[in-house]
């Protein structure tokens, strides 16, 4: 595909609808926002900061005349590309979208800008006394525009549920220039055909998010965290199985191998056991009489299940260190190698164990080391191929081991992605588990939102 340039003339129109201040084609801008958490890196013509929707509605307009690509952009922490301009164009930042609207104590809803960081959204909320769930490791950094975009999950999914669960209405710009507002700000809602689930984790390739419609609930009274160390992986993971068929469902359920036990050993806060080879990091919420019912059968499952330490955390300060910790995985992950390609594979949850000693068998066969870590209370592991980029020996073993994964993944009825996204890392993959008649039908859903192919281009469907 050819990369797009954005001629002078609309670069001087663009200028006019944002004011020269809110555009930029200096080359500090153009790296930092041709670049995201994939390390990937692609050279935009320029960046714009819109501060309305209006603004937003032009641009769309001029692109669609101009034919020049727009990529919506939030915090830029995507896993799979869906921020990066792939086809150059106009990166289109929505930093400047960042007020929360309203938080309705009475019809437990908030209203937010899509520019807003999810953890100040989430604070905000606290504070009035209600909880919005979703809980991505991001959190701190990305934003509520981009986790809708790609229908975030995170650490809460498995008792909570994702972003999605959560979305009651959006407003949005149309690729064509159009501002709809789809969904509700009610309870329920059924009148026509349910565009907010169509575009929450669309991935910002249907339409520009600029302010959504939040469902809030009560917050939980109180909370444990528990943490059970284990000798082997596959042990730990089948103790998760064995947790919910207790009728326990954790607010949070966390799985660990040993590699990234080593990665976050200084960060933990917590002696580990020598003998450890994974852990399970468990929350449990509710009235006080619950969670302490709940962490004491917690407790005789995992001492049931050869749990060789457990320990229940003491106070905010301690948890708060392990969730950080957790949270730090992804990123500490690089003490091992200096790359890595990371999956986000989902499975039933009772067959963890076998993709577990599937991927000992991968590591070994291609002598690559491979941490896994997730949200095994919703059967979703990450999968870390730890390599160098730069030696393509490496390269082609670790891609042989995505493919594998891949297909062992779909025979055990799982999934490719369970929070991460298509993006571009994963489009060529995607064939191999849609089918072709549904394949097609998503790309005429793109067609009818965006003929001229202008919002986000080269995405999610293999070139
Ligand atoms: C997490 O759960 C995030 O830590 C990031 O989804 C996962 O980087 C990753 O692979
Ligand atoms: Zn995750």
């Amino acid at each position: 595909m050819p990369v797009a340039m954005i001629s002078r003339p609309a670069l001087r129109e663009l200028s006019r609808i944002l004011g020269p201040d809110h555009i930029t084609t200096c080359q500090d801008a153009l790296d930092r926002y041709g670049t995201d958490a994939t390390k990937l890196a692609y050279a935009p013509d320029a960046v714009a900061f819109p501060g309305r929707i209006g603004e937003i509605a032009a641009i769309l307009s001029l692109a669609n005349q101009e034919r020049f690509p727009v990529i919506p952009r939030g915090a830029g922490s995507g896993k799979s590309g869906g921020a990066l301009p792939v086809r150059g164009g106009l990166v289109l930042a929505m930093d400047r979208f960042d007020r929360i609207l309203q938080i309705d104590d009475q019809n437990l809803v908030a209203k937010v800008e899509s520019g807003v960081i999810t953890a100040r959204l989430q604070k905000e909320v606290e504070r009035a006394g209600l909880f919005y769930p979703p809980d991505p490791a991001s959190i701190s950094i990305s934003t509520i525009g981009g986790n809708v975009a790609e229908c975030a999950g995170g650490l809460r999914a498995v008792k909570y549920g994702v972003t999605r669960d959560y979305v009651l209405g959006l407003t949005v710009v149309l690729p064509t220039g159009e501002v709809v507002r789809t969904g509700v700000e009610t309870a329920k809602g059924v009148v026509g055909y349910d565009l907010t689930r169509l575009i929450v984790g669309s991935e910002g390739t249907l339409a520009v998010i600029v302010e959504i419609t939040l469902r809030l609930i009560p917050k939980p009274a109180s909370t444990r965290t528990m943490v059970a160390f284990f000798r082997n992986p596959a042990r730990t993971v089948e103790t998760v199985s064995e947790i919910i068929r207790n009728k326990i469902v954790p607010t949070a359920l966390e799985f660990m191998d040993g590699l990234c036990l080593q990665c976050v050993r200084e960060e933990i806060g917590l002696r580990i056991p020598e003998a450890a080879g994974a852990l399970l990091l468990i929350e449990v919420d509710g009235d006080r009489s619950l969670t302490l019912r709940e962490a004491k059968r917690v407790r005789e499952i995992c001492l049931d299940r050869g749990a060789i330490e457990f320990k229940a955390s003491s106070g905010r300060n301690a948890s708060d260190k392990l969730w950080e910790a957790r949270r730090n995985v992804s990123p500490a992950m690089y003490k091992l190698r200096p790359d890595k390609m990371s999956e986000d594979v989902v499975v039933p949850r009772n067959r963890m164990a076998e993709l577990v000693s599937f991927l000992e068998e991968k590591s070994g066969k291609y002598g690559l080391p491979i941490a896994s870590y997730g949200h095994a209370g919703d059967g979703n592991i990450h999968v870390n191929l730890m390599l160098d980029l730069t030696n393509p020996k490496e390269v082609k073993k670790a891609g042989m081991a995505v493919e594998e994964l891949f297909h062992k993944v779909l025979e055990m009825k799982g999934t490719l992605s369970g929070e991460h996204g298509i993006g571009i890392t994963k489009a060529p993959y995607l064939g191999m588990e849609i089918s072709r008649p549904a394949l097609d039908l998503m790309v005429r859903v793109k067609k009818a939102f965006d003929p001229n192919d202008i919002l986000n281009p080269g995405k999610i469907f293999p070139e």
